[in-house]
C-alpha cells in the first residue's frame, strides 16, 4: 500500500469491508506482549479502530492473537441466517437419501462414536487485508464423518453429499425472469471422495468444550484445509444423492471467476469455494528496546510450508521462523522475524509466504491478472508502520 493510500481511504475501502469503524478507541490489552514489548502502529489503519462485534458477526484483531489456540470467545464469526437455538436434549442428525439405513442420532448417540481431535484452523474465503481479522484456530473435537456414513451404509449411486443446517431464510431464486421466493437452509455439498475420506470431521467440541452456539452447536462440519463456507454450523440433516447440489451458498455465492492458461489461451473458470489458498498477513509489528519484530500468520490448506519471508521496503526479501507452537498440519502457522536497525520513520513491511508444492503467494498485481472477483483474496498485502 503505498503512502498515497490515506487513512481515510482505507476507511471507506477494504477496513469498511472488514467491519472497521471510527465510533471510538476501546483500550485493548495484549497480553500477546512480553514486558518492556510495545506495538507499533500501523499507519495503514486509523488510529481510531472498532472491530465490528455484534451478536452476528465477530472481527478478531489479529494484533492481540496470544497463543496457537483462538479461546471459543474470541473465535471470529459468521454466519447468513443468525443462529439457530438448538436444544441439545432433543436434537438429531438425520442421515437421509442414498444410505442402506436412514439414521437419527442423538448427541448421546453421536459422543458414543470413536471421536478424534483435530487442529484446524480458517478464514472466511471473504477474508482480507488489511486486518485479515475472519480467521481463527481451534482444537475441534468430534466423530470421522466417515464413521457416520459407514453406520448409514452409502449406496454405490451416492455422487453427493449435502450438509443442511437447522438455520434457515427466504432467498430469492431467479431462473430466466421469474422469480421464486421460498425457505432455505444453508446447505453445502460434499463429493463421494472427499465425503468418505478420513478427513471430515463433524465436530461437537471446541478447545475442550461443547460447542458455542456461534460455532455451531451442537455439531458443525469441518473440512480440513477449506475455506470457512464448507465447515456447516448447526448441521441438522446429512443427504446422500446422485445428483450435483446446486443451492446458493454452493453454486453462486461463494465462486471464484479464475483465469487458467490452456494451451497459450487464458481461459477463465467459475469455480466453487474449497481449499484455502495458501496465505501469510502481517498481524503486529512491536518493540523491545532497540529491536523491532515482526509477527505474522500463514492460513493455508495443510501442504507443509517451505517458506516464508519478509522484506521491508525495497529491501531484500529475508527469512522468517516457522513458530514450533503450529506444527500440526491444517493448524495456522505463526511466524517471527528480527527485524534489525529500523530506522525512524514510515517502511512498508510485507510478507509472502511459499509451500512445497511451489506455489508462492501471490502479489496483488499477479493475482489481479489471474482472479476477477474478491474472494480468495491471498496476495502479498504490505503493511505500513511508524518507526519512531
Ligand atoms: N449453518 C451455517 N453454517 C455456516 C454458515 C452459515 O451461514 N450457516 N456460514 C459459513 C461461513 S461463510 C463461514 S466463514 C463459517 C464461519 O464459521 P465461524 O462462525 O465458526 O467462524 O461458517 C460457515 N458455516
Ligand atoms: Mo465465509
Amino acid at each position: 500500500m503505498s503512502k498515497k493510500t490515506t487513512r481515510r481511504e482505507v476507511l471507506k475501502g477494504g477496513a469498511a469491508m472488514a467491519g472497521l469503524g471510527v465510533l471510538g478507541f476501546p483500550e485493548w490489552a495484549f497480553p500477546a506482549l512480553a514486558q518492556g514489548e510495545t506495538l507499533v502502529a500501523f499507519t495503514d489503519l486509523p488510529e481510531e479502530v472498532v472491530l465490528e462485534r455484534t451478536p452476528d458477526r465477530r472481527i478478531i484483531d489479529v494484533r492481540d492473537i496470544d497463543g496457537p489456540v483462538t479461546p471459543a470467545d474470541k473465535w471470529f464469526t459468521t454466519q447468513h441466517y443468525g443462529h439457530p437455538e438448538i436444544d441439545r436434549a432433543t436434537y438429531r442428525l438425520a442421515v437421509s437419501g442414498l444410505v442402506d439405513r436412514p439414521l437419527s442420532l442423538s448427541l448421546g448417540d453421536l459422543r458414543g462414536l470413536p471421536s478424534r481431535e483435530l487442529v484446524f484452523g480458517f478464514e472466511c474465503s471473504g477474508n482480507r487485508g488489511p486486518l485479515n481479522g475472519l480467521s481463527s484456530n481451534g482444537r475441534w473435537t468430534g466423530v470421522p464423518l466417515r464413521t457416520v456414513l459407514e453406520r448409514a451404509g452409502v449406496q454405490a449411486s451416492a455422487r453427493e453429499f449435502v450438509f443442511f443446517g437447522a438455520d434457515h431464510g427466504e432467498e430469492e431464486v431467479v431462473f430466466r425472469g421469474r422469480t421464486s421466493t421460498v425457505d432455505q437452509q444453508y446447505g453445502r455439498s460434499l463429493q463421494r471422495d472427499i465425503a468418505l475420506s478420513n478427513e471430515p470431521l463433524l465436530a461437537y467440541a471446541l478447545n475442550g468444550e461443547p460447542l458455542s452456539t456461534h460455532q455451531g452447536r451442537p455439531l458443525r462440519l469441518l473440512v480440513p484445509g477449506w475455506y470457512g463456507a464448507p465447515n456447516v454450523k448447526w448441521v441438522s440433516e446429512i443427504h446422500v444423492q446422485e445428483d450435483q447440489y446446486l443451492g446458493k451458498y454452493q453454486a453462486r455465492w461463494y465462486r471464484t471467476l479464475k483465469g487458467e492458461m490452456v494451451n497459450g489461451v487464458m481461459k477463465w473458470k467459475e469455480t466453487a469455494i474449497t481449499k484455502m489458498r495458501l496465505k501469510s498477513y502481517i498481524a503486529r509489528v512491536t518493540k523491545m528496546g532497540n529491536q523491532h519484530k515482526v509477527f505474522g500468520v500463514i492460513m493455508h490448506d495443510g501442504t507443509p510450508i517451505r517458506s516464508v519471508e519478509v522484506r521491508v521496503d525495497d529491501g531484500p526479501w529475508q527469512p522468517a521462523t516457522l513458530d514450533p507452537t503450529t506444527r500440526e498440519t491444517y493448524s495456522w502457522k505463526f511466524f517471527n522475524f528480527d527485524w534489525n536497525g529500523a530506522t525512524p520513520g514510515e517502511h512498508t513491511i510485507t510478507s509472502r509466504a511459499t509451500d512445497t508444492s511451489g506455489y508462492m503467494q501471490p502479489t496483488a498485481e499477479g493475482l489481479e491478472e489471474v482472479k476477477k472477483t474478491f474472494l480468495e483474496q491471498n496476495n502479498q498485502h504490505p503493511r505500513t508502520v511508524m518507526i519512531t
